[in-house]
Order: structure tokens, then sequence, then C-alpha cells
């Protein structure tokens, strides 16, 4: 990343749109929340869409941090600052895109797996499925089988979605599965699960009803197979 001079104050509101979110990813890969806050208000007051500010100022700046830890430039500490800031901005966007006043369609529990404390994309997913309409159940990180199951019981909902970010974590989604299978209860649910180690190939093999690669995905996913199913209820 390039290195901003230290004696020189950068002011945010006198960039434009392309040297803001320039500036954000530097701010997001430092860790700087209070700077990504204001940077979110900026481009909202600018015109932005919420959705907008989030794909492409934060999550694009989550992907250069990402790549930097990959290759071991940047370690477990700075990354959780930087998980820090995303979440700041997020905390803003959050009402937001809830604030679309539609009906809701359905309900989803969601969590993250167990062994896994990556929540940044589910909460991302969580807030776009409310700002669909969606009642959303969040579970948390780190959830056993049981955490699942109780939840499904408590709840009743639609969609089951599961979340893993690690290659050591994801096939714990398949043993969540065939507990539900065992206990008689997979198809009551539509099971979504996502992560950036999953793909479409291993959505199909561990018995979910679809991968989700992104959030946006995740909606459309929900609503797609909600639908259906509504059909195929009333068919018969
Ligand atoms: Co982690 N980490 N991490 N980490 N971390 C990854 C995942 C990694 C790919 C980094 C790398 O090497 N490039 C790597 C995994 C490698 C692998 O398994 N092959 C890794 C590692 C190795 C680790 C540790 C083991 C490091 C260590 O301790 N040595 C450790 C494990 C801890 C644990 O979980 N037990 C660890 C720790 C951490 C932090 C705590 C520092 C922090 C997490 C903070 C937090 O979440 N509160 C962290 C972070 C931030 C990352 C990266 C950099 C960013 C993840 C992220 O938030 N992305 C990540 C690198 C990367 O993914 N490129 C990395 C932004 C987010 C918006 O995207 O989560 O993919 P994502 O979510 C997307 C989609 O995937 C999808 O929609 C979301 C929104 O569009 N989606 C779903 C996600 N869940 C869904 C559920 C659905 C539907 C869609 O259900 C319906």
């Amino acid at each position: 990343m390039a290195e901003n001079d230290p004696e020189e104050e950068i002011i945010l509101s006198e960039l434009d749109d392309t040297e803001l979110v320039e500036q954000m990813f530097d701010d997001l890969y430092d860790g700087m929340r209070e700077e990504i806050e204001e940077g979110v208000r900026i481009l909202l007051d600018r015109g932005w869409a919420p959705y907008r500010v989030l794909t492409e100022a934060l999550v694009g700046g989550m992907k250069i941090v990402g790549e930097d830890f990959r290759d071991g430039i940047l370690f477990v500490p700075e990354v959780l600052l930087a998980a820090n800031a995303m979440k700041g901005g997020m905390a803003i966007l959050k009402p937001l895109l809830a604030e679309t006043g539609a009906p809701t369609i359905g309900k989803m529990v969601i969590g993250t797996v167990k062994g896994d404390i990556h929540d940044i994309g589910k909460n991302l997913v969580s807030m776009m499925m409310e700002g669909a309409g969606f009642e959303v159940v969040d579970l948390g990180i780190n959830n056993a089988v049981e955490s699942y199951l109780e939840a499904m019981e408590r709840e009743k909902p639609d969609i089951l979605g599961m979340s893993a970010l690690l290659t050591t974590t994801m096939p714990y989604m398949k043993v969540v599965i065939d507990t539900m299978v065992a206990e008689g209860l997979r198809d009551d649910y539509i099971v979504l699960v996502g992560g950036a180690p999953l793909n479409e190939e291993f959505g199909r093999a561990i018995g979910a009803d679809a991968y989700c690669r992104d959030a946006a995905v995740a909606v459309e996913t929900a609503k797609a197979l909600i639908a259906r199913r509504h059909n195929s209820l009333a068919a018969g």
C-alpha cells in the first residue's frame, strides 16, 4: 500500500469520489475506524446508495486486506483492526439497508459454524436479508450442531443459513445437514451455505439447497426458493 506522508493531513471531504474510495481502502487497511465511518457518511451524503458504499468501498477494501493477510504481509492483530473499522462502516449502513419497509417475506436463522469466528460476511448477509424483508435470527459465531437445532426448533424459520471461512471448518456444514437428515428435519428447511472457500459443487455435495456466492445472491436465492416452496405447497 502507498504510504501517506504523515505530515500531510488528508481532508476526506475534499477528495473526489475515486480518491475518497482509494483513501478508504488505505484507512481500512490501517484499521482506522473513525475515518472509515466518516468516509461512509461522505459517500452517503454525495448520494451513493448504501449498497454501493458497502460493496465498492468496504468489501473492496477488505479484499485487499485479505490478499495481504494471505501473503503474510498483514497479521491477525492488523486484520482484527481492519475488521473493526469495517464493522464501524457497516453499523452506519445497516439501518439504511433495512429501511426498505418491505413486509416480512420469510425467516432465516444464520450462524457461523463451529470452530470458526469469522463473522463479517455473515453479518453482511444478515443485513441484506433484513433489508430485503426477511426476519433474521443471528446465532453469531462458533455454532455447534446443537445450537442450530435448538434455534430451528425455537424459531421455526424457513431458512437455515450457515457461514464458514476456513477450509478446516466448512466440512462441519455437512455434520449439521447430516444430523438434520438423521432427525427427519432436513425437508422442513431451506438450507443455504456461503463463505469464501465454498463453491457450488461443495454446496451440492453436502446436501445444501444452494451455495450463495455473496450477500446479494443469498437474498435472490432465498426469495426464489421461498417462492418455489410456496408454489409447491399450494399445488399440493
Ligand atoms: Co481469517 N482467514 N483467519 N481472520 N480472514 C481468511 C478466511 C483467509 C482466507 C485469509 C488468507 O489466508 N487469505 C484464511 C483461510 C484460509 C483457508 O482456510 N484456506 C484465514 C485464516 C487462515 C485465519 C486464521 C486461521 C489465522 C490464524 O489464526 N493463523 C484465523 C482463524 C480463526 C478462526 O476462525 N478459528 C483467522 C482469524 C481472522 C480474524 C479474527 C483476524 C479476522 C476475522 C474477524 C471477524 O470476522 N470478526 C479474519 C479475517 C477478517 C479474514 C479475511 C481477511 C477477511 C474475511 C472477511 O471478512 N471478508 C479472510 C480473507 C478473505 O476472505 N479473502 C480471512 C469480507 C466478507 C464480506 O466476505 O466473509 O467471504 P466473506 O463473506 C461474503 C461471502 O463469502 C458470502 O457473502 C458474504 C458477503 O458478500 N457469505 C455467505 C459468507 N457467509 C455466508 C453465509 C451465507 C450466504 C453467503 O448463508 C446463507
